[in-house]
């Protein structure tokens, strides 16, 4: 039997592009069960009374919030009244071709306990978006990426055009802050098969963008909020520790070789950074990336060498990026202290994506 589509739509003034919208999604899915539910805020430009106006055409339902304010959070309404056990979440703006969502459907009936419509895959896109826009979104994907591994599998988590099984999310459990409501699906629902399908986005239709940069800061409340909820946050705190003793060990480790050795300088540094290397890597081991130690292939020795490898690299990397800003005329602690946190960032992805994968 054929699964019902409850397609989750949220709105806030987007009169005029109801009308196209729904009779696109209703060409799209013209002989498949399924639902439309909007969800507004409340809008004042006539949205809600010509959404309404369609209901006795269409299969189609119109909840107004009238307390909250808020694109996830509207969707999370819209999936708490919804009767199908495909939920289906896409803007109004026309920004997401109604005609993907039957390469979404197709993914899901395939296997696919959640699709999703990507603009980062071969076939996707988003041609028309300037510099900025392209950079912020690019942006928050690797920060996405780097903080939530989870998150890694899917080039584009971040789409708001996407499509999964009811029942693989206890939805009791999604609270999502901001915009992002593909993220907190994701991260709070159990799924095993993901899959993306490509898709164009395309020019608002009609409309303002309600996109502020307190969405920006939304965001970044969202990812730590989904790192504590799903126990990231305290991983990359033991790593910040582990690197904090990192640094007493390679500390003292230089006062022993320097007080029983005549080396040069330059080679009495060398022992402490390798030791540290190796109290951190024991550490990680045991401690911050415990759970990815066990039914790995990867040997204690191999995890060992790659650890080495990417501390070394990053090493270099504080080294380079603070000896280019004292070049561009930096003080030369401020200098070392950016150089320290892009080589903390970069030891922690790639531990994170390669010597513990
Ligand atoms: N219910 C509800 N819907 C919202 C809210 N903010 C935005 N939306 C809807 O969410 C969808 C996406 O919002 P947009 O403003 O188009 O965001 P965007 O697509 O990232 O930005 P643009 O490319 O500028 O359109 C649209 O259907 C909006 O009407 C809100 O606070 N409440
Ligand atoms: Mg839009």
């Amino acid at each position: 039997m054929q699964e019902k589509l409850s397609l989750i739509i949220p709105t806030y003034n987007e009169k005029d592009n109801i009308v196209p919208l729904v009779e696109r999604i209703s060409k799209a899915l013209s002989g498949r069960d399924y639902e439309i539910i909007f969800v507004d805020d409340n809008s004042k430009d006539g949205t809600i009374e010509v959404a309404q106006g369609l209901s006795a055409q269409y299969p189609l339902k119109v909840f107004v919030r009238k307390e909250e304010r808020g694109l996830a959070t509207a969707v999370v309404h819209g999936i708490k009244q919804a009767s199908g056990n495909i939920i289906g979440v896409m803007d109004a703006d026309l920004q997401h071709p109604p005609e993907v969502l039957r390469d979404l459907l197709k993914a899901l009936e395939n296997g696919a306990d959640i699709a999703f419509a990507s603009r980062y895959i071969p076939g996707g896109g988003c041609p028309n978006w300037g510099l900025s826009r392209r950079i912020i979104s690019k942006a928050a994907l690797k920060l996405s990426h780097l903080f939530l591994p989870s998150t890694r599998e899917v080039k584009d988590p971040l789409t708001g055009f996407f499509m999964f099984r009811r029942d693989n999310v206890d939805v009791g459990r999604l609270k999502p802050i901001g915009y992002k409501i593909s993220l907190e699906v994701m991260l709070v629902g159990k799924f095993r098969n993901m899959v993306e399908v490509p898709f164009i986005f395309e020019d608002r239709s009609a409309g303002k963008s309600k996109l502020r940069p307190q969405q920006q800061i939304d965001y970044l409340k969202h990812i730590l909020n989904l790192m504590s909820r799903t126990g990231e946050l305290v991983r990359f705190l033991k790593f910040i520790g582990v690197g904090i003793s990192g640094t007493f060990v390679n500390l003292g480790v230089l006062r022993l070789v320097t007080a029983y050795t005549a080396w040069n300088e330059k080679v009495q540094l060398i022992p402490g950074i390798e030791v540290s290397i190796i109290t951190n890597f024991i550490l990680n081991d045991y401690f911050t990336f415990a759970d990815r130690r066990t039914g790995k292939k990867l040997s204690f020795f191999r995890r060992l060498f790659k650890y080495n490898v990417v501390a070394l690299a990053g090493a270099v990397i504080n080294w380079g990026v603070a000896a280019l800003l004292v070049y561009l005329g930096l003080n030369i602690f401020l200098a070392d202290f950016i150089g320290i946190i892009i080589a903390f960032l970069w030891n922690y992805f790639f531990s994170s994506i390669w010597a513990w994968k």
